[in-house]
C-alpha cells in the first residue's frame, strides 16, 4: 500500500467516529498523493503522520447565566493543528452542532487555504456548541466573558489569533477582546475581525465575499467568460453571502436567490441587498422576512437553493449543503461554475461530479480564503500600529485572490490534471507546509 494510502486508512479507522474530519483528510490526502510520491524524503520523516496530527487540541467547559439566572453549561474548542509556517490563525464558530470532528475538519482545511494565501499563518480552529440564535446581547456577551476566561491561557498575538466564523461576527469579537483585554491587560492583536474603532481593519467584513468573487472573475476570465449577465445561486445569508452578494452584482451579475437553515428565498428581479442587511445585519431575523419585504420574492420553506437555474453556484453557508443530487440538478440546468464560500459546502461525491462534468470548480480552501488573508492584514497593521485604506486592503486582497488562483491552475497542469483545482489547491498549500516542516526537523 502506497504511503498516503497507509497513512490516510490508519486515521480514518482511529478517527472513524468524526466524519467531517475523515472527510477532510481523505480529500486532501487523495489530491496530494502524487506530490508525495515524488518526495520520498517525507515518508522518513513521517511527515503525514504529522500533518494530521493536531500539534495542541484544549477542550473546556463554559458555564454561564442565561437572562433566567439559570447555569448554562457548554463546551469550547481550540484546535491548534499546525505552526510550521506562522502562527496558528483561523476562525471560532458558535453553533450547536460543533464538537471536535467539526473543529478537526475545519482546522485541517485551514493548514492549505493559509498556506495558499501566501501569508506567514499556520493552522487553527476553534469554538463552542453555544447557540447564539434566540439569545439576548447580554446573555451571548456571558457567554463570550466565560469562553474567553479559558481561551486567553492558550492563545497570542504572535502564538495563535482567532477570529470569527458561523455565528461569531463584530458583536461577539468585541466582547471576546473585552474580556482577553480585562484579564491581561494587554491591548494587542489577538482576535481579528474587530471593530475598526479598537484595531479592526477596513474591508475585513466584506473580505470572504469580495475574495470569493474576485477568485471567481478571474477563474472565469482565463476560460474566457466574466460575470457580467450572469444568473447566480448563493446559499446563506451569513457574513460571506451577504458580501458575495454584493460584489457579484457590482461586477454585473444577476443573485436571484439566498437562505438560512429555515429555507430560501428566490427573487427574480435579483436580491435587494438594503433589505437583505436588515433582515440579517440589524433583525437578526430569519430569511423569510425578505419576502415579507420584498413582494417580488417568494420563501421556499425547508429546500436548498440549488433547485434554481442558475449558471454560477455560490454556496456560502456550511459544510455538506450540496449533495451528489444538488450537483446533478445544478449541471443539468446549465450551471458552469462553482465556487465554495463556505468550508467543505460540496459533498466528495458532488465535487467528483463537477469535476466529471468539466464545471470549473473552485474548493473553498482556495475560494474562501480572502478573508483569513485579510486577517493577516489585520495582523500587520496591529504590528505596525499603521491603518490602510479601504481601497489599500482591497487591492491586496484582489492580488492576493488572483494569486491563488494562479497557484493553483499551476500546480493543478504541473501534476497534469489541467483545471482541476481540488488538486491543484492542495498541492499547492501542501508543499509549502511540507516544505517548512523538513527544514525545521522532528518537532
Ligand atoms: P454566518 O454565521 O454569518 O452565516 C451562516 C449562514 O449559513 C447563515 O445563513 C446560516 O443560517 C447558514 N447555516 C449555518 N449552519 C447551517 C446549517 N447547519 N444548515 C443550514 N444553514 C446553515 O457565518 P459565515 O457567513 O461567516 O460563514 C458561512 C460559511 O463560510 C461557513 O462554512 C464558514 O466556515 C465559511 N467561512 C467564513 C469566513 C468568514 O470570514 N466569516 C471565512 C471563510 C469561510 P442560520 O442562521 O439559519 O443558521
Ligand atoms: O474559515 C475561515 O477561513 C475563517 N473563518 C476566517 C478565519 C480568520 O482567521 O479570519
Amino acid at each position: 500500500m502506497s504511503y498516503v494510502n497507509d497513512v490516510l486508512e490508519r486515521t480514518a479507522t482511529r478517527y472513524n467516529y468524526q466524519p467531517e474530519f475523515c472527510q477532510a483528510l481523505t480529500e486532501v490526502l487523495h489530491s496530494i498523493a502524487p506530490a508525495v510520491e515524488s518526495n520520498p524524503q517525507y515518508e522518513k520523516a513521517a511527515l503525514l503522520e504529522r500533518l494530521v496530527a493536531p500539534e495542541k487540541a484544549t477542550v473546556f467547559r463554559v458555564p454561564w447565566v442565561d437572562d433566567n439566572g439559570k447555569v448554562q453549561v457548554n463546551r469550547g474548542y481550540r484546535v491548534q493543528f499546525n505552526s510550521a509556517i506562522g502562527p496558528y490563525k483561523g476562525g471560532l464558530r458558535f453553533h450547536p452542532s460543533v464538537n471536535m470532528s467539526i473543529i478537526k475538519f475545519l482546522g485541517f482545511e485551514q493548514i492549505f487555504k493559509n498556506s495558499l494565501t501566501g501569508l506567514p499563518i499556520g493552522g487553527g480552529k476553534g469554538g463552542a456548541d453555544f447557540d447564539p440564535k434566540g439569545k439576548s446581547d447580554n446573555e451571548v456577551m456571558r457567554f463570550c466573558q466565560g469562553f474567553m476566561t479559558e481561551l486567553y491561557k492558550v492563545i497570542g498575538p504572535n502564538s495563535d489569533v482567532p477570529a470569527g466564523d458561523i455565528g461569531v461576527g463584530g458583536r461577539e469579537i468585541g466582547y471576546l477582546f473585552g474580556q482577553y483585554k480585562k484579564i491581561t491587560g494587554r491591548h494587542e492583536g489577538v482576535l481579528t475581525g474587530k471593530g475598526l474603532s479598537y484595531g479592526g481593519s477596513l474591508a475585513r467584513t466584506e473580505a470572504t465575499g469580495y475574495g470569493l468573487v474576485y477568485l471567481t472573475e478571474e477563474m472565469l476570465r482565463q476560460h474566457g467568460n466574466s460575470l457580467e449577465g450572469k444568473t447566480v445561486a448563493v446559499s446563506g445569508s451569513g457574513n460571506v453571502a451577504i458580501y458575495a452578494i454584493e460584489k457579484a452584482q457590482k461586477l454585473g451579475a444577476k443573485v436571484v436567490t439566498a437562505s438560512d437553515s429555515s429555507g430560501y428565498v428566490y427573487d427574480a428581479e435579483g436580491i435587494d441587498l438594503e433589505i437583505l442587511k436588515k433582515v440579517k445585519e440589524q433583525e437578526r431575523a430569519r430569511i423569510s422576512k425578505y419576502a415579507e419585504y420584498k413582494p417580488t420574492a417568494t420563501f421556499v420553506p425547508g429546500k436548498r437553493v440549488w433547485e434554481v437555474p442558475c449558471t454560477v453556484a455560490l454556496p456560502c453557508a456550511t459544510q455538506n449543503e450540496l449533495n451528489l443530487e444538488d450537483a446533478k440538478t445544478l449541471v443539468k440546468n446549465g450551471c458552469i461554475a462553482v465556487a465554495e464560500g463556505a468550508n467543505m459546502p460540496s459533498t466528495i461525491e458532488a465535487t467528483d461530479y463537477f469535476l466529471a462534468n468539466k464545471v470549473l470548480f473552485a474548493p473553498g480552501k482556495a475560494a474562501n480564503a480572502g478573508g483569513v488573508a485579510t486577517s493577516a492584514l489585520e495582523m500587520s497593521q496591529n504590528s505596525a500600529r499603521i491603518v490602510w485604506t479601504f481601497e489599500q486592503v482591497d487591492e491586496k486582497l484582489k492580488d492576493i485572490m488572483e494569486n491563488i488562483y494562479y497557484h493553483m491552475s499551476t500546480a493543478a497542469e504541473t501534476y497534469h490534471q489541467k483545471d482541476n483545482f481540488v488538486v491543484g489547491a492542495n498541492i499547492a498549500g501542501f508543499l509549502k507546509v511540507a516544505d517548512a516542516m523538513m527544514a525545521q526537523g522532528i518537532v
